[in-house]
């Protein structure tokens, strides 16, 4: 029970209304439905008890986020700040039911009122405030940060459209926008109060002033305000909840009436249209940027909103802004907010009035930059044209800070020009460019990678020239999951199992995995465990018959890759092994094989004709596969539209096998590995990514390895790579290609698929064919092992029961020690660290 004082009234409010018992919390839901909602039960939908009951969760949330805020500045901590662009969070209820403790007096009472609580759990759409990994791996982070007790806000854009539905017509990918906000959000609290202001464009003058320091003033021509959006981050059992700051762009409206009143009605309407539109609408590409203003816009808008915001809170607690860097650490997530070392600049020199090197000093001490990829294309670079106009101060200040960090380059480096002109913020190749990734570099202590291997090629490849100016600023951070999502509360059957053998402490602490080691050489158990493995899928395969119409066997295996459609993750390799398998069978309708149902979901980028290429060839083969009597006993192919967090759910505990398959060196990390090989799927894989450690981890008995190594990959293509030779020598693969080029899955049109065709033929840029022969020996490898279902049990065993590391909790644990230095937060006590 939490007791709450009003310190003008002196009133205490010892609050029945919050506490968890059935009565009270059935009260709740009727108040909540009644008073906030405002419908009689007689009439109120789903949605409607959905929206009654997020409510009177948060009820029983808020006393413990506000005392945390309050711990937090009574205790003067050191706090960890996570900008990202995007954070793909899920839906909250039975996540908070789960990290509250109150799932089961919940389920009581919502039974009590004649309503099944997992319905309403699947009332709530999730915010895709997010495109996939990257993400997804922000709202890993939030949650073990809370859970780990450790003071931390996450900050981004409240995006008002978020990821594109996906629908399939005609075995297309067809976009729909998602209204996420449409029904109202229960979980978030607008601040109107914290508002702050961002500006965009104009021009700057500098004069000498009367101590004759040089100054500079910014009069931008749009000003737009940024209005924070609290949803409060429960930890799992800590006591804690953290906070994610959302910001929405709306007019600043004095801006807009002056405008208004002087007549400039056009100038007033552009804009309050300029400002709405910064926050409307998620980009959906995952890793490809092309240099679009808009987006530029939201980077600056959601980072300097960020800034502002810590500052003043920093000076609030009473602190002096030399000290910034000693009370704020800022994780950058990819270089979407990297503009922010510009914006710190900024607003020490130019409106605090520090100097330039005591401004630097703080700067470079408060951020840290995370990388997520080794795609070139994904670097972020903007036109030196469309920057200057959007932000001509930061621009001035990038050549000053380019200035003073290419003096240190030629200091270390003499006489290496062209190193110089390599590691230069400003790219000055052709078409003038800032290069964002690099300014992240310079302005940042730590850079880190997300797994060992692409720390490797970070520091051999990509930021090589960076690697050797500063070796010690570059540091390895392998990605982890959170197993309360990801495991507890979508996969409560194998939860069970496992807590009934070694208790709850796996939750919190996943290493305790280990203890079911033992369970892996226990016949009774390995028994029980199919028999959750196969609960497990029934329920998929009920979902998958409402949502698309095909029966998939719950016996037979099932193999998914579900994430980003992509060339580099090799979607179409996997359809590669399907229809070898069915000429297979077409040729010998008695040949025996595990039966098999692959399992696709994810989105490609609207404007990625050969990701969607790729939707059109796995729905054209499933059609083929799936209607025909001689193999579809055998294998089944669905592709399931709108692949999300929801989905994922339901996806990741329910495969037998998962597709890793990303050519070798491409790969930053992976997290879906993680997700299928926690909830006992075991992988097939290449030597990429997480991957590499995931094998090592569960042991190379328990791995399903094949394919080229990184290095190998750039040996074959530095030699000269002929794919069309593989075709020519490798039966079985031209079999597959001539169907394919042929229009025989395609209805005879034998256009469709030729951009795909010719693609691998003529260049194979992700070396498909050179890994075609290995892959299908390891599918068949795959194939004989599921017939042994004892020994593909204890392999799955062994797989979940050495996941201990990729926990979120251990990779928030490196980032708390490596990067951040936070040292004294204490796990799971609710009490934060002191400094
Ligand atoms: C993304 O999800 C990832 C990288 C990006 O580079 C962009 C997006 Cl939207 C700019 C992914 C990586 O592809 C994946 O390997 C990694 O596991 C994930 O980020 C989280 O680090």
């Amino acid at each position: 029970m939490v007791k709450q004082t009003t310190k003008e009234h002196d009133l205490i409010v010892d609050d029945e209304r919050t506490s968890n018992t059935v009565a009270a919390l059935k009260q709740g839901i009727l108040d909540n439905l009644f008073y906030v909602v405002g419908k009689r039960v007689e009439v109120a939908t789903d949605l409607d008890h959905f929206t009654a009951l997020a409510y009177t969760v948060r009820d029983r949330i808020l006393a413990r986020w506000l005392t945390t805020r309050e711990d937090y500045a009574k205790h003067n901590v050191r706090t960890v700040y996570y900008l990202s662009a995007e954070f793909l969070m899920g839906p909250y209820l039975a996540n908070n039911l789960l990290n509250l403790g109150i799932e089961d007096v919940i389920r009581q009472a919502v039974a009590e009122l004649d309503l099944d609580l997992n319905h309403l759990i699947g009332r709530e759409s999730e915010p895709g405030l997010g495109n996939g990994g990257l993400g997804r791996l922000a709202a890993c982070y939030l949650d073990s940060l809370a859970t780990l007790g450790v003071p931390a806000m996450g900050y981004g854009i409240r995006y008002e459209f978020g990821m594109f539905h996906q629908a399939i017509r005609d075995g297309w990918q067809v976009e729909m926008t998602d209204y996420w906000l449409r029904y109202g959000n229960p979980w978030e609290i607008r601040r109107p109060q914290a508002c702050v202001e961002v500006g965009f464009g104009g021009h700057t003058q500098s004069w000498a002033d009367s101590f004759g320091e040089y100054k500079v003033l910014w009069s931008p021509n749009e000003i737009v305000k940024g209005v924070p959006f609290d949803t409060p981050i429960l930890g799992y059992r800590s006591g804690v909840a953290n906070t994610l700051r959302l910001w929405r762009s709306e007019a600043n409206e004095s801006f807009y009436f002056d405008r208004f009143n002087s007549g400039d009605y056009e100038g007033a309407v552009g804009a309050k249209v300029f400002a709405e539109n910064i926050s409307k609408v998620l980009y959906p590409n995952d890793e490809e940027i092309r240099g679009k203003e808009l987006r530029l816009q939201q980077q600056y808008f959601f980072t300097s909103c960020s800034l502002q915001d810590m500052i003043r809170r920093h000076e609030t607690a009473g602190h002096s802004l030399e000290n910034f860097h000693e009370q704020c650490t800022v994780q950058l997530n990819d270089t979407h907010p990297s503009i922010g070392v510009a914006e710190l600049m900024r607003l020490l020199v130019d409106i605090h009035g520090f100097d330039w090197d005591k401004a630097w000093e703080i700067t470079s001490h408060t951020f840290n930059y995370t990388n997520h990829t080794l795609l070139p294309e994904a670097l972020e670079r903007w036109p030196l044209r469309i920057f200057g106009l959007l932000l001509p101060r930061h621009l001035e200040l990038i050549y000053e800070i380019n200035a003073r960090f290419l003096t240190i380059v030629r200091a270390k480096f003499p006489n290496d020009e062209a190193r110089v002109a390599r590691m230069s913020i400003i790219d000055e190749h052709g078409e003038r460019y800032v290069r964002m990734a690099y300014l992240a570099c310079v302005g940042s202590s730590h850079i880190n990678g997300v797994a060992k291997l692409h720390t490797e090629l970070l520091k051999s490849d990509v930021l090589h020239d960076f690697y050797e100016l500063w070796p010690e600023k570059f540091i390895n951070v392998t990605n982890g999951v959170t197993p309360r999502r990801w495991l507890a509360v979508s996969n409560p059957e194998q939860s069970e199992l496992m807590t009934s053998k070694i208790g709850l402490g796996w939750i919190g602490d996943l290493d305790q995995l280990s203890q079911l080691e033992r369970y892996a050489e226990d016949s009774t158990f390995r028994s029980e465990w199919r028999g959750v493995q196969h609960a497990v899928k029934v329920r998929l395969a009920q979902y998958i018959a409402e949502k698309t119409g095909v029966s998939v066997d719950p016996s037979s295996m099932f193999d998914a890759q579900v994430k980003r459609i992509h060339e580099y993750k090799r979607q179409h390799l996997n359809v590669l092994y399907i229809l070898t398998q069915y000429y297979r069978l077409k040729k010998d309708p008695t040949l025996e094989i595990s039966p098999r149902t692959f399992l696709f979901g994810g989105k490609a980028a609207p404007g990625y004709f050969m990701a969607k290429l790729i939707i059109k060839l796995i729905t054209s083969v499933a059609e083929v596969v799936n209607n025909d009597p001689e193999v579809n006993r055998q294998l089944k192919v669905v592709f399931l539209p709108d692949y999300n967090v929801t989905f994922g759910q339901l996806v990741y505990p329910a495969a037998d096998l998962s597709e890793q398959i990303s050519t070798a060196g491409k790969e930053a990390s992976g997290t879906g590995n993680m997700k299928f090989a926690m909830n006992g799927a075991l992988t097939i894989g290449t030597l990429d990514g997480a991957n590499i450690e995931i094998r090592d981890a569960v042991g190379h008995e328990n791995f399903f390895l094949f394919g080229l190594t990184a290095a190998e990959v750039a040996a074959r293509k530095a030699a000269g790579y002929h794919p069309h030779q593989i075709y020519e020598s490798n039966g079985a693969l031209r079999e597959v290609i001539d169907g394919i080029g042929s229009g025989r899955f395609s209805r005879g049109d034998g256009s469709l698929f030729r951009p795909l065709v010719d693609s691998l033929l003529n260049s194979d840029p992700y070396l498909l064919f050179a890994d075609y022969q290995s892959y299908v020996d390891c599918q068949d490898r795959v194939c004989k092992m599921y017939r042994d279902p004892e020994a593909w049990s204890r392999m799955s065993i062994y797989n979940a029961a050495r996941m201990g590391q990729f926990s979120s909790d251990r990779s928030i644990r490196d980032y708390c020690k490596d990067i951040w230095n936070i040292t004294r937060f204490e796990i799971g006590a609710g009490v934060p660290a002191s400094k």
